[in-house]
C-alpha cells in the first residue's frame, strides 16, 4: 500500500533528469553484480544504515515495488525493468524497520560443535551435522563454515536443564530444539543427550533431526505439508537418498533466495 502511494507522489515530480541506462544485453546483466548494485544504490538506497540489508532483500523490494514476481533473484523480468529509461529520483525514501521474519542478514554462517554424544563416533557426528547443513546450503546462497571459535550456530548435546529456559525431558518427548536467527543464542541447536542418537534408523537419526533443527536455526517454522522436513512429526527416511521436499525448499528460498552467480552461469552464453 505504502509503495503505491510513494510511486504516485513521485510520479508527480518533474522528471527532468531521466537517466537512460546504457544499453547492454539482458544476458550480460544477469551476471553483472556491479550493475545491479549500482542500480539499487541509486534508486533503492539503504537509508537506515543500522539495518544491513542483503542484496537479495533489496532485489525483493525492487520487485515488490514494480509488482514483479518476488523471487529475490535477478531474472530477465527484473533486468528489463532495470534497463528502462527512468526518472533519477529514488523509488524508496525510507525502509521499514524490521523484516517480517527472523532471518540472518548474511549468507556466510559459522557453526561450532561444542561437545559430542557418546552414542556415535565423533566423525559420524561431524558428518551428520555437515550433511544436515548441506541440505540448506544446496538450495540457497548460504554457506556454512565450521569453526572452533564462537559461532553463529552453537551446537550442544545436553541433558535436562542446560542453561536456557527449555530443559530437556529425558528419553523421548523433546528430541532437540533450536533458536531462530539472532545474536547470542539465536541460531543455536541443542540435542537431548538422553536420546539414543544414531546414523541409521535405530532410535533417533541425528542427521534428520539436525536438518529439521537447522531449518529453525535459519528462520523456518513448521509446515503443515505432510512429508515436509519441517512437518512437526518425526518420520524416518534414508539419509542416503534424502532429498529436500519442495515445500521446505520454497520456504527457505523465500527467506534467502536461490541467487548464486555460479548457478545462473548455465543461463549465460
Ligand atoms: N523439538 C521441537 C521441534 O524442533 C522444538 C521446537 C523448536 C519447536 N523450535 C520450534 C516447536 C518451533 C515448535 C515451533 O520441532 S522436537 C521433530 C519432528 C523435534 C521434533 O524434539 O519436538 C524433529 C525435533 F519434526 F520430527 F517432530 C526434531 Cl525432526
Ligand atoms: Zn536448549
Ligand atoms: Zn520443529
Amino acid at each position: 500500500m505504502r509503495h503505491v502511494m510513494l510511486l504516485c507522489s513521485l510520479m508527480l515530480l518533474p522528471c527532468s533528469f531521466a537517466l537512460p541506462v546504457a544499453h547492454r544485453s539482458v544476458v550480460s546483466k544477469l551476471k553483472d553484480l556491479k550493475f545491479i548494485e549500482t542500480y539499487l544504490d541509486r534508486f533503492f538506497p539503504i537509508v537506515n544504515k543500522a539495518i544491513k540489508e542483503t542484496l537479495e532483500e533489496r532485489i525483493r523490494k525492487l520487485q515488490e515495488f514494480f509488482h514483479l514476481t518476488i523471487t529475490g533473484t535477478i531474472d530477465t523480468e527484473t533486468v528489463k525493468i532495470m534497463e528502462q529509461p527512468r526518472c533519477g529520483v529514488p523509488d524508496i525514501l525510507e525502509y521499514s524497520t524490521f523484516p517480517r521474519t527472523p532471518k540472518w542478514n548474511k549468507y556466510s554462517l559459522t557453526y561450532r560443535i561444542n561437545n559430542y554424544t557418546p552414542d556415535m563416533p565423533k566423525d559420524k557426528v561431524e558428518a551428520a551435522i555437515a550433511k544436515a547443513l548441506k541440505v540448506w546450503s544446496d538450495v540457497t546462497p548460504l554457506q556454512f563454515t565450521r569453526t572452533t571459535k564462537p559461532a553463529d550456530i552453537e551446537i550442544w548435546f545436553a541433558s535436562g536443564a542446560h542453561g536456557d529456559f527449555y530443559p530437556f525431558d529425558g528419553r523421548s518427548g523433546t528430541l532437540a530444539h533450536a533458536f531462530a536467527p539472532g545474536s547470542d543464542t539465536g541460531g543455536d541447536a541443542h540435542f537431548d543427550e538422553d536420546e539414543s542418537w544414531s546414523e541409521t534408523n535405530r532410535e533417533v537419526n541425528l542427521f534428520l533431526v539436525a536438518a529439521h533443527e537447522f531449518g529453525h536455526s535459519l528462520g523456518l517454522g513448521h509446515s503443515n505439508v505432510l512429508g515436509a522436513l519441517m512437518y512437526p512429526t518425526y518420520s524416518y527416511t534414508n539419509p542416503e537418498t534424502f532429498r529436500l521436499p519442495a515445500d521446505d525448499r520454497r520456504g527457505i528460498q523465500r527467506l534467502y533466495g536461490n541467487f548464486i552467480v555460479e548457478k545462473l552461469s548455465h543461463l549465460i552464453s
